[in-house]
């Protein structure tokens, strides 16, 4: 693992921290601060000597003992020293440390006097004015520390991480900033959001500056300007790190050209991927940072992805499947899936109109489904049942029905455009009983059931999967739609016995759902490769309550391609035709 100069200095921040709260020796104290500031600001990266087995360098004020200790971090990743301090000491007495107005003196007269051990404790202190009457405080200082608890408090209490969607549009509009500068070559998001992972915890940017040093800082000036910046948070010779006002940690870092690929490749991980390929690296006499693939000191590749994969003799592996999880085994035997794209799919089949939950008319739909590309567009509303979503009557959607056949007979008029079809669909509640939300007939002059858990969601496992798998025996049933019922963030999934349910749905011959909805992306990426190890096929779809939700297909693509699907995987690369054979008989 390379390990920045800026971590190493972190370490000795925080040791000098801890000791200072301790009351420590102040020259021991001070001796840390100082190495802090050297290793920061040090011209070039330590590890960088650690990896070439030489010494490392002269600096001011660091002697043996500090320089034994940077050695060992670099090569072990540990710090007992800190692990030790960090024993001692409260954890939330370090979280105190980081509001305005606190540092380590007036921590540690906190602690002693009032027994104070973290934000709680010292938001009732302040509260009770106990603060005012400390020595080095007063009235200024508890008002501003007052202020810092309540951010602080707020912070803590915002999600950690956010939808992928989410993160996306932010990192859009930081990329187009930035490619759009004069001095930027390329800009890209590496990490989870380039991994395609439904939580994105801070977005990682490359930025490839013109060559030319001056190009460099003056690069570095500008990508400071960007106006959602809220606060700077580091600001080294080849990384900047800050926070957006959206709340977005950025790690943005400078990569030269001939690095573009390692550099892409170590930083969009996942640490366990990377930690993998490179211990196959080493296996081959070869060491990959995030500078280069080396063969003792000589690089020997690195300006390209592809080619660092295969200097270690590995297929080039999509950013999707980055996880240490088969891919590499699969990369090096030449046995790597061909990946689903969003170009394989020829239609969407869930979707909802004005009729029932969704926002826009039937011909709105199919006009955009159209505009896809697509061959045919499955409208399924909700059934009686869900009444918050206007779930249709049988009667409303016997009209459907009627409505759909007059508007295709339109379609197949084709007026010079390809053929089209709109699909007499429904989304049918699986009531608690397992049976279905409407009769036989209703479901029998249908084309496409999906059918869904919107109700007690609270039962045990046992009767969960039962229920499903009882309306999995009937047999207009054809798919289960969103199959967890969770919504990432905000609702864990149902108890179910997955595996028995895909099994169930082998026997059945019917698909499960991967519903492309940001929130809901559910199956997950195991649950797709469980899916395909038993042979069951899975339906993307968008289940749009708007025009605009049908482009949310291309994040159930990326979901299936995490769990390594192909087109023949997946239900709707198909024509309608060709689907319709696949449907069980009855
Ligand atoms: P996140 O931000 O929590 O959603 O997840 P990531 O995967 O974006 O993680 P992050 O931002 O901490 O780091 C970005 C990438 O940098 C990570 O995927 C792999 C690489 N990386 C970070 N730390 C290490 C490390 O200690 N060793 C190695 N080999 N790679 C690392
Ligand atoms: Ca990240
Ligand atoms: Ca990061
Ligand atoms: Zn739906």
């Amino acid at each position: 693992m390379t390990i920045h100069n800026s971590e190493i200095a972190a370490c000795f921040e925080e040791i000098a921290d801890i000791l200072e709260i301790q009351n420590e020796n102040e020259f021991r104290v001070r001796a840390y601060r100082n190495a802090a500031r050297v290793v920061a600001g040090a011209p070039h990266e330590l590890s960088s000597f650690i990896a070439k087995d030489e010494e490392l360098p002269k600096l001011s004020g660091i002697g043996k003992d500090l320089s034994q200790k940077i050695t060992e971090f670099l090569k072990s990743g540990k710090m007992p020293l800190l692990v030790e301090l960090k024993q001692k000491i409260p954890l939330g007495v370090l979280e105190l440390l980081k509001i305005p107005g606190l540092g380590p003196k007036r921590v540690r007269t906190l602690m002693q006097e009032l027994k104070v051990q973290g934000i709680d404790d010292l938001k009732k202190a302040l509260e009770s004015k106990q603060v005012t009457e400390l020595p080095g405080f007063g009235e200024k200082i508890a008002h501003q520390l007052f202020e810092g608890v309540v951010k602080r408090e707020a912070q803590n209490r915002l999600p950690t991480r956010v939808l992928w969607i989410h993160a996306q549009e932010i990192a859009q509009g930081l990329l187009d900033y930035l490619r759009a500068l004069p001095g930027v070559k390329q800009a890209e998001a590496a990490g989870s959001l380039r991994r395609h992972v439904e939580t994105v915890g801070d977005l990682d940017i490359l930025v490839a500056p013109h060559a030319g040093l001056k190009a460099r800082s003056e690069v570095f000036k500008k990508i400071l300007e960007f106006e959602d910046i809220q606060t700077v948070l580091l600001r080294g010779p080849k990384k900047l790190a800050f926070v957006l006002k959206q709340g977005m940690h950025v790690d943005v870092r400078l990569v030269s050209e001939q690095e573009w690929g390692a550099a892409l490749h170590y930083f969009t991980g996942s640490k366990a991927h990377n930690v993998a390929v490179r211990t196959i690296a080493v296996k081959k006499g070869l060491r990959i940072s995030e500078y280069g693939v080396y063969r003792g000191t000589r690089r020997v590749s690195g300006a390209t992805e592809e080619e660092v994969f295969k200097a270690v003799g590995l297929d080039y592996i999509a950013p999707e499947m980055r996880e240490n999880a088969g891919e590499i085994e699969a990369a090096a035997e030449h046995k790597l899936p061909t990946l689903l794209l969003t170009s394989h799919i020829r239609g969407d089949l869930h979707c909802h109109t004005t009729a029932s939950d969704g926002r826009k008319s039937i011909s709105e739909m199919a006009q955009k489904a159209r505009n896809l590309g697509y061959e045919y567009l499955a409208v399924t509303e909700h059934s009686q049942r869900l009444t918050v979503a206007r779930g249709l009557e049988p009667k409303r959607l016997w009209e459907r029905i009627r409505e759909i056949d007059g508007l295709n007979e339109g379609f197949a008029k084709g007026h010079g455009r390809p053929a089209f079809r709109i699909l007499k669909g429904a989304e049918v509640d699986i009531l608690e009983d397992g049976s279905l939300d409407y009769d036989e007939d209703l479901l029998a002059a249908l084309d496409w059931v999906v059918c869904s858990v919107h109700s007690r969601f609270k039962l045990s496992r046992e009767k969960q999967t039962e229920r499903i798998i009882r309306a999995m025996d009937h047999p207009h049933f054809h798919v289960l739609g969103h199959p967890t019922g969770r919504l990432i963030l905000e609702r864990e999934p149902y108890d179910i016995d997955m595996e028995k349910i895909l099994q169930a749905a082998v026997e059945r011959g019917c698909f499960l759902e991967l519903n492309a909805q940001p929130e809901r992306l559910d199956l997950n990426e195991v649950h797709c490769k469980l899916a395909k190890a038993l042979g069951v096929k899975l339906v993307v779809s968008s289940d749009a309550h708007n025009d605009t939700e049908m482009d949310f297909m291309p994040l159930g693509v990326a979901q299936a391609r995490r769990g390594g699907l192909e087109a023949a995987d997946v239900v709707n690369t198909r024509s309608w035709s060709e689907v319709n054979k696949l449907l069980r008989k009855r």
